[in-house]
């Protein structure tokens, strides 16, 4: 057969198009135009018109100060892009040439040679393709693309509209833009509480020509499939074919990276319309071994190669995806057979009950075209590393790359998937009905072959918001917009994961009140967002007794040095101007202050500089420990239920991971990827191996929690490992929860024995670097998550010798196997007044070591007991082994890995390192 030569497109490391046909890239050089003030500038294609401003110097930094309000005029007014391109007589030789837009933002008119009739554009998230074969000429070509203002057209249909739908315009505090519901743009673009309006314009993703005689491979997409313990895959294929009447031939091939063995499969097919789909099931071959893909900590992420070549005529077309092979299901069953008490609410992945334990994801920039690869595995890679192994990507942003689901699923963090609807309601006009089903079509399809996908959620909050409004309209366009129109799409692109139709929701208790619940905060039901700016956060006594929280958080400042180069020297004020600019959430740095007060005295610096670092420094001692008294309380939920029926809980997901600029936020991460000190305590209070104590009225009570762990072992005759689990002590409470290798689990019980040990817990006095007493509390888990110690404080504190509590604290660690170890420590009073209670220490870096280019070892030593150690090293993006620790003995190693090579000398030169007592001058 013969076969034209081929363009081998790559849209991702993972997945490449190869098209047999001449293709013209039109990604690279363009121009772009604002006709009212005399602008023609280049402008780097995908991308936007804040990109192509700054690389003209027209505009600064747009982060910078407060360029968010200067630059306003941009998202304002109209933008055009333009640029010439060859066509050949070859090309224009090929029955179809086809122009195939991945994302115009937003509003576009797409003009080819002048000719203005071929088409209009309204929604970012949808992938436009079109014949302009008639439109072309061999030799130069133009192509225009005109963009209207986004701000000005959401405007526009808002007047349109013949009721108002909320929110119509964000709070002041965010400097943002009206109206966003009225379209279909990334949400977030408008403004939001932890981030700036930059409403943008242009070609922000690929874009090209498709030229070819019979057709090409526009998606394919795959989901394997579990039936009676054989695995096969539904392949979904979209053809862009020229005529009705092509015939071709498929070839299958599925291959295990790193293993030789495939099998090809093949068939003939027959198209009948011009952009046809073809569903068809391949069975896995039998002597290939399928190793399953597990969630992070669960055990290893096997993927696999799926080829598809269509042969029609003397072409051929082939698109090669990857994917990976696991069930989930989302359990929502009677607590305890009695349905009174609501539903649990947890995900089992290849059967197994898996604690949600993660957090929330946000664009990684306000300009999606700067967000690189490597920007993304630095973020993705912090959260694996902290034991994340799910996360949400939220409803206010977009459906985020390639490259992001491509490292999620090799890093096996959980994606919950909102579809791109937030914290407002939604027109239900035919139009936006229209655009919004091509758009959920697409993006299920684009996105469903990646084994990190967990499920499908509707929109973020907005049955909390409808729940809050009598109007029958906003109540009928909620239900009709998610249950009519969004809910059938979505079930019937994938039958493999579960949707649910808003977080938070209530399932089918939503259901039974109309999909719209009375409170979407409840406690029996669903998930769960949970915030309070008043409340003590360092008492678990405030937080919800939930089945899954979805979000919780609190705000802390990025780190100084973040802010520094975005801030001018008097703007570096925690009361400045600036300062208040910065922060979007209404009041949020006095509520910081208030809600950091209660647990810690406020430093007292003159220097409004220093006294600004220091603040930070408060601020994220607060927000780490509030997040960690709540996700611990969550965790030692897992296998209790209140006397009402509430617990069992089965995820916790912090708000939020990572930053979109420099800023006060929820974030664990900041903009520079420099880990805020809540980030470190995430890896401890996520460990598998929790310690988690916490003081309750008069008792220290003690819980242990361990998450549970596979075991894989190989079958030697066949290559193919199969996969038992450790008892499913998660399970006591569940009903209904069957699980396969009963028998094999009791003998693997006795033989892996990683449930039990001792925690070792010595209590200290502040003054003191040995102990004033060690106990050793032994523990053999039945649960997940048990208690396993309980006693009276004041009986312990009296035992110790320690007179008064303010003076004292425990520190535990484990005596076990168990791996990861775990320490944990926990104070008997909060942080005021401890001047004169504890000393300051002299914490000096005695030693610093290169391991490699990008790994240091650095030993602190000090002089007496030091809480919330906090080491930097300025400038340099990377993290330490730990930090924000408390450091009770003399020497303590740290290890530093960076993100980029780093010399020995300036890393040595960049360290600096503090802990509390050094905010007080005195
Ligand atoms: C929830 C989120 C976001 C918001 C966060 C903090 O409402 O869904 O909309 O940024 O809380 O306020």
């Amino acid at each position: 057969m013969a076969v034209h030569w081929c363009v081998i497109l790559v849209l991702s490391v993972h997945v490449y198009v190869t098209r047999c046909t001449p293709a013209i890239d039109l990604n690279g050089q363009w121009e772009v135009l604002n006709i009212k003030r005399g602008y023609r500038i280049p402008a780097t294609v995908p991308g936007s018109v804040y990109t192509a401003l700054i690389e003209s110097n027209i505009i600064g930094d747009p982060y910078y100060r407060d360029n968010d309000a200067n630059y306003k005029w941009i998202g304002r007014e109209d933008w055009t892009y333009t640029r010439t391109f060859e066509v050949t007589a070859e090309i224009l030789s090929k029955a179809s040439v086809i122009l195939v837009a991945e994302g115009l933002d937003t509003f576009a008119t797409i003009i080819i040679n002048g000719q203005t009739n071929l088409a209009t554009t309204n929604n970012m998230f949808i992938r436009y393709v079109y014949d302009i074969k008639n439109f072309l000429k061999v030799g130069s070509n133009n192509i225009t693309i005109e963009f209207k203002s986004a701000v000005l057209m959401a405007d526009a249909l808002a007047k349109n509209s013949s009721y108002d739908i909320p929110p119509d315009c964000p709070n002041p505090a965010q400097n943002g833009e009206c109206h966003r519901n009225f379209i279909r743009k990334e949400q977030c673009s408008f403004s939001w509480d932890w981030g700036p309006s930059f409403p943008g314009q242009g070609i922000w993703k690929n874009i090209s020509i498709d030229a070819f005689n019979t057709g090409v491979i526009r998606e394919l997409t795959a989901t394997p499939l579990l039936v009676n313990s054989t695995w096969s895959i539904d392949i979904q294929l979209y053809l862009d074919v020229n005529n009705m009447n092509t015939t071709g031939r498929l070839k299958t091939s599925l291959q295990l990276a790193g293993l030789t063995s495939s099998k090809l499969v093949s068939r003939t097919i027959s198209v009948s319309t011009v952009q046809s789909e073809f569903l068809y099931r391949f069975a896995v071959p039998k002597e290939l071994p399928i190793h399953l893909w597990w969630p992070n900590g669960y055990g290893e992420q096997a993927l696999y190669y799926l080829n598809v070549q269509f042969i029609s005529g003397d072409e051929m077309a082939q698109k090669t995806v990857r994917l990976g092979f696991r069930t989930i299901e989302l359990v929502q069953e009677p607590v305890s057979g009695n349905s009174s008490q609501g539903l649990t609410f947890y995900y089992r992945v290849n059967n197994v009950p898996i604690f949600f334990k993660g957090t929330n994801w946000i664009p990684a920039d306000s300009f999606q075209e700067r967000i690189t690869k490597a920007r993304l595995r630095s973020i993705l890679d912090s959260a694996a590393e902290v034991h994340i192994n799910s996360m949400r990507v939220w409803g206010g942003g977009v459906y985020e790359s390639e490259d992001f689901y491509d490292i999620t699923d090799e890093l096996g963090i959980l994606i919950w998937q909102d579809l791109m609807f937030s914290d407002a309601l939604y027109p239900t006009t035919l139009s936006f009905l229209n655009t919004v089903s091509v758009e959920v079509s697409d993006q299920v399809r684009r996105l469903k072959r990646h084994p990190s996908i967990a499920l499908w959620s509707g929109n973020n909050e907005n049955e909390g918001i409808v729940s809050t409004k009598k109007d029958a309209r906003l109540r009928q366009d909620y239900v009709r917009l998610y249950i009519d129109l969004i809910m059938p799409i979505v079930t019937i692109e994938d039958k493999t994961r579960p949707f649910v139709p808003s977080s938070p929701s209530n399932g089918p208790e939503s259901k039974k009140e109309g999909w719209i619940a009375k409170n979407t905060g409840s406690e029996y039901y669903g998930d769960v967002h949970y915030y309070n700016y008043y409340a003590d956060l360092w008492d678990w006594k405030t937080f919800p007794i939930t089945r899954f929280t979805s979000e919780y958080g609190s705000e802390a400042w990025c780190n100084y040095e973040t802010i520094e180069p975005v801030f001018n020297e008097s703007d570096l004020d925690y009361y400045s101007a600036m300062s208040n600019h910065r922060q979007h959430h209404p009041m949020g740095n006095q509520q910081m202050i208030n809600q950091t007060k209660m647990h810690i005295t406020l430093p007292n610096s003159n220097d409004p500089k220093q006294q600004f670092k220091n603040l930070i420094y408060a601020i994220q001692i607060h927000q780490a420990m509030a997040i960690r008294t709540e996700t611990e309380h969550y965790r030692r939920y897992t296998n209790q239920l209140t006397d009402d029926g509430r617990g069992l809980t089965m995820g916790a997901l912090y708000w939020q991971l990572n930053d979109i600029w420099q800023g006060p936020t929820w974030a664990s991460i900041d903009f520079d990827v420099k880990w805020k000190m809540l980030h470190y305590y995430v890896k401890n209070f996520l460990n598998p191996n929790l310690i988690s104590p916490y003081i309750d009225d008069n008792n220290l009570n003690i819980y242990m929690v361990i998450d549970e762990i596979p075991v894989y072992q190989d079958r030697s005759s066949t290559g193919n490992r199969q996969i038992q689990f450790r008892p499913l002590k998660i399970a006591k409470n569940f009903v209904n929860t069957n699980y396969e290798h009963r028998d094999k689990i009791k003998q693997l019980e006795k033989s892996v024995n990683a449930s039990s040990g001792q925690v070792i817990m010595e209590i200290y006095n502040w003054k003191n670097m040995s102990p004033l007493k060690t106990w050793t509390i032994p523990f053999n888990l039945n649960l997940t998550s048990e208690l396993i110690f309980q006693r009276n404080v004041a009986d312990i504190l009296s035992e110790a010798g320690c007179s008064d509590k303010k003076g004292c604290f425990f520190y535990f660690f484990l005596n076990s196997k168990i791996n990861p170890t775990s320490t944990s420590w926990l104070p008997l009073t909060y942080f005021t007044d401890t001047q004169g209670v504890i000393p300051k220490a002299n914490i000096e870096i005695s030693n610093v070591v290169a391991l490699t280019s990008t790994q240091f070892t650095v030993t602190l030593m000090t002089d007496n007991i030091a809480p919330f150690v906090w080491i930097n090293a300025y400038k340099i993006s990377g993290r330490f082994s730990d930090n924000g620790f408390i450091m009770k003995d003399h020497l303590v190693q740290l290890t530093f890995k960076s993100w980029q090579p780093v010399s020995l000398d300036t890393f040595k030169k960049s360290l600096s390192v503090q802990s509390l007592m050094d905010i007080y001058s005195n």
